[in-house]
């Protein structure tokens, strides 16, 4: 059987790019494959965060991943730093990655880019290591991400090739499926930047009044013309929302372009934001009433447990093969 690993970090409130690039995808892998969700918690930490605001944002993913589906009787629920192996893992992989290599990472230039002028810690320069371990620890088959996580999947097989080929073959290489049409959800505000929860300029927020997400859309830029077609870069503006109403129609980007032939831009974005709408607010209603009722926190106990004994049998091969001599 197929297996499938993804996750998401708490690293700020989800985003709408989160919901359309990941969250809303991982229940379907969940009829007919063998699935774990995480929550990259430790991820978290490669960012400045305070205690407070890692913990409700760790709540608050627990309780969107069941909002939005997931079935902890179907896949494996769990948080990453519950389960030590993917520290252990890190530890040892991060020997076989190089310091080139991980300055390329378009993630590590672009999150020290923001913090001008800031120390830059180790962890975020790092964090391909870890994402490998996440990812090598259960002999994952597919990683389903947005785009911009791709390069870091890519990195993950470079270390396979090379790992197996100095020690046999013990890793097993994963492939990534990025879902097309909502690949990459941009900025409201500067739809040139990617939307991210930990940069929330032009964010649409899955806890995000209803009110707020439709006034949000309607001042989203757009260039000054009329005309809706997809161009990502002449009119960026435009192509984002359009990718935001196909993914959420589940049609394509073309038969988006269709449906607002002759439509005026404000009574585009209207239709936009209703689509948004008609997503988000029962999904925010079953959040809510997972996040009182705190039946996450038992549904990540259950699910570290089991991932526990998923990843004991590849770590003592990975040791074992490397020469740390197993208990
Ligand atoms: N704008 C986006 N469009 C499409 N997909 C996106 N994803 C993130 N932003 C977009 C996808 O969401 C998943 C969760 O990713 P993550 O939390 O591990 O890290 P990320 O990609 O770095 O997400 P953010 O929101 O940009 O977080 P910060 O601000 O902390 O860096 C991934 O599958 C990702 O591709």
């Amino acid at each position: 059987m197929t297996r499938i690993l993804s996750a998401i970090k708490p690293t700020g409130q989800l985003t709408l790019g989160n919901y359309i690039g990941a969250l809303r995808n991982f229940k379907n892998y969940q009829e007919g494959g063998d699935v774990l969700y995480f929550i990259a918690d430790l991820h978290a930490l490669t960012l400045p965060i305070e205690p407070e605001t890692l913990r409700l944002n760790t709540r608050d993913i627990a309780s969107f991943y069941l909002a939005s589906g997931l079935d902890p009787k179907k896949s494996t629920l769990f948080l990453q730093s519950m389960v030590p192996a993917h520290a252990e893992l890190n530890a040892i992989l991060q020997n076989y990655l190089y310091m080139g290599e991980l300055s390329r990472m378009t993630q590590f230039k672009d999150y020290s880019s923001r913090l001008k002028g800031k120390a830059i810690g180790l962890g975020i320069f790092a964090y391909p290591a870890l994402m490998a371990a996440d990812i090598l620890l259960y002999d994952t088959d597919l990683v389903p991400v947005g785009e911009d996580q791709a390069q870091h999947v890519e990195l993950t097989r470079d270390l396979v090739h090379q790992f197996n080929a100095r020690y046999g073959e013990i890793l097993h290489l994963p492939k990534t499926v990025v879902n097309k049409t909502g690949a990459r959800i941009m900025s409201l505000s500067d739809p040139s930047k990617k939307m991210s929860k930990s940069d929330p300029k032009g964010d649409i927020f899955l806890k995000d009044d209803m009110d707020v997400i439709r006034k949000k859309i309607m001042s989203a830029k757009t260039d000054s013309g009329t005309e809706i077609i997809y161009n990502r870069e002449e009119k960026p503006g435009i192509a984002n929302l359009l990718t935001i109403y196909a993914s959420l129609k589940n049609i394509s980007i073309d038969d988006a372009v269709t449906h607002f032939k002759g439509y005026r831009y404000g009574e585009f974005k209207k239709e936009v934001a209703d689509a948004v709408i008609d997503e988000l607010e029962p999904l925010q209603k079953r959040y809510k009433e997972i996040l009182e009722s705190g039946e996450y926190l038992a549904v990540l106990q259950e699910g570290a447990e089991r991932a526990k004994k998923m990843a004991e049998p590849l770590l003592a091969k990975v040791k074992e093969a490397v020469g740390l001599l197993n208990a």
